[in-house]
């Protein structure tokens, strides 16, 4: 075995918080594999998802490069086209190009085809553009229209004479489908904002669609689908002479939060815990499937989120009643959609072969560390060139992810909405003056935006409680011109 590659599975949680998860303090919520893979392998403390919400950050993880360098890179519609540019070097195109076999299983939300997309027929702009031989995925959200699966080009399961049409214009919503606005009757769980437009699986969605009945997904059943393509997708390879690289990305605990039942009432937080549960299930189940097939050792497997959490975030599902002393972000200030900490720093673990003969097996490290940085990284552990203009913001971190190197980046670019950017150096948080609400719409997470310049030493501070950039007008001064200076780069590496 000593000459093959190691396999590298990325599991990618959707909206999970700092404090979620039992290795990061949470205790409402039992994450015992999540816990158990923390306990084989490296726990960060400062790992950062790019941005507070998913297309960004995703967009990040796969292309290495900022999200803010692409204006398209923001939360999207489900019938937005693919934003990946397809000369784009992604980690799946790097690894494929090293002779990896490439999967994706899961959400996407990085755009599908070119715009316009005719669901029927096969779509040309799907991962298995950016690099990804082989994908099962929903293209946005579960809270997005077209509720189906796709697999490689095509919708799972459509039949001919019931053809899918979907839209995001009100105004060419289809007259005869009923909406959550117009039916609530027909509704198992209610929204709260948004989501109120058509309505499958007794749940009303953002987005219209009809048709395409037969291949409708049932979100109960959701984890075991996905988790079924992913085990799959393992096995298939396990054995083979090449290595694989899976990104295995859960749709747990976003909105709509409904587990399938074994798992309802897994906690006393209602659906959010439940589907926590669930997911972290679908981790161990994952983590099982690599020691029954003999390649745990062979294989880094990561485990972080896009974002921060949320309560509320449009579904009357009793999340912020229920949560009772559960802080999802930990000690963080904000969550989803916050420049504050709680947007973007996330539970975030590797656990690497090379590391456990390292003897750092249940290390924990505070590195900073990025998303952004898998590309580059893992091109390193393939021993595949980068070209010149590959991954820009990407940075070989491999001895910070396998816990050799205790201090990982310099500094790092994250954002909260609108690209609204910030900067982290050391141990400080940057987030220059901007204008815009202070607490984002709905779900009343506070969006980390001010008028004044924000400064905060998270090393005495880690809830960003005390804002000193008043006394420390050179550190403003000096930060505020490096994250000129990164946004002005060029993008060459
Ligand atoms: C917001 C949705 C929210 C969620 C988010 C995307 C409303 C009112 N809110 O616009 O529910 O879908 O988009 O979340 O529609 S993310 O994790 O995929 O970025
Ligand atoms: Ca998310």
């Amino acid at each position: 075995m000593a000459s093959k590659k190691p396999n590298i599975v990325i599991m990618y949680a959707d909206d999970l918080g700092f404090g979620d998860v039992g290795c990061y303090g949470g205790t409402a919520i039992a994450t015992p594999n999540i816990d158990r893979l923390a306990a084989s392998g490296v726990r960060f403390t400062d790992g950062y998802a790019t941005a507070a919400t998913c297309t960004p950050s995703r967009y990040s993880l796969l292309t290495g490069e900022y999200p803010w360098r692409n204006s398209a890179a923001a939360i999207l519609p489900g019938d937005a086209p693919l934003i990946i540019r397809r000369d784009s070097a992604t980690v799946a195109t790097v690894l494929r190009d090293a002779g990896y076999q490439t999967g994706v299983v899961g959400k996407w939300h990085l755009g599908i085809g070119g715009g316009n997309v005719d669901w029927n027929r096969p779509i040309d702009g799907t991962p298995n553009d950016v690099g990804f031989e082989y994908s099962y995925i929903m293209a946005a959200t579960n809270d997005r229209v077209p509720c189906v699966y796709l697999e490689n080009r095509d919708v799972v399961g459509l039949e001919a004479a019931d053809p899918i049409e979907v839209t995001y214009d009100h105004d060419k919503a289809f007259p005869d489908e009923p909406t959550g606005r117009d039916n609530p009757e027909l509704l198992k769980m209610r929204f709260s904002h948004g989501h109120d437009c058509s309505i499958v699986n007794g749940v009303s969605r953002i987005g219209y669609m009809r048709g395409g009945k037969s291949a409708l997904w049932t979100d109960e059943d959701m984890a075991d689908v996905f988790l079924g393509k992913a085990v799959e997708f393992v096995e298939k390879n396990a054995q083979s002479e090449t290595p694989f690289f899976l990104y295995y990305a859960f749709h747990q605990p976003h909105v709509p939060r409904l587990p399938h039942p074994r798992f309802v009432g897994a906690t006393g937080l209602g659906p959010r815990g439940d589907v926590i549960v669930e997911m972290d299930w679908c981790l161990g189940q994952m983590l099982d499937t690599l020691e029954r097939l003999g390649i745990a050792e062979d294989t880094v497997v990561v485990f972080t989120s896009d974002n921060g959490p949320v309560l509320d975030d449009g579904y009357e599902d009793q999340a912020a009643e229920l949560t009772g002393d559960h802080k999802p972000a930990g000690p963080l200030r904000g969550g989803k959609y916050s420049r504050f900490d709680g947007g973007t720093r996330v539970p975030f673990i590797v656990r690497s072969p090379v590391a456990t003969m390292a003897g750092t097996a249940d290390a924990v490290s505070s590195a900073l560390v990025s998303q952004v940085d898998f590309c580059a990284s893992f091109a390193a552990l393939a021993g595949a060139p980068l070209a010149e203009n590959a991954a820009v913001d990407s940075m070989n971190v491999i001895d910070a992810l396998i816990g050799k190197d205790p201090v990982g980046r310099a500094d790092l670019v994250t954002e909260g909405m609108q690209a609204n950017t910030l900067l982290r150096s050391g141990s400080w948080a940057y987030l220059p003056a901007s204008d815009g609400p202070r607490y984002s719409a709905g779900t009343g997470n506070e969006t980390g935006l001010s008028h004044w310049d924000q400064l905060y030493d998270l090393s005495a501070d880690i809830g960003q409680r005390r804002n000193v950039a008043e006394e420390n007008p050179d550190r403003v001064a000096a930060m505020d011109r490096r994250l000129k200076e990164v946004r002005a780069a060029a993008r060459t590496r």
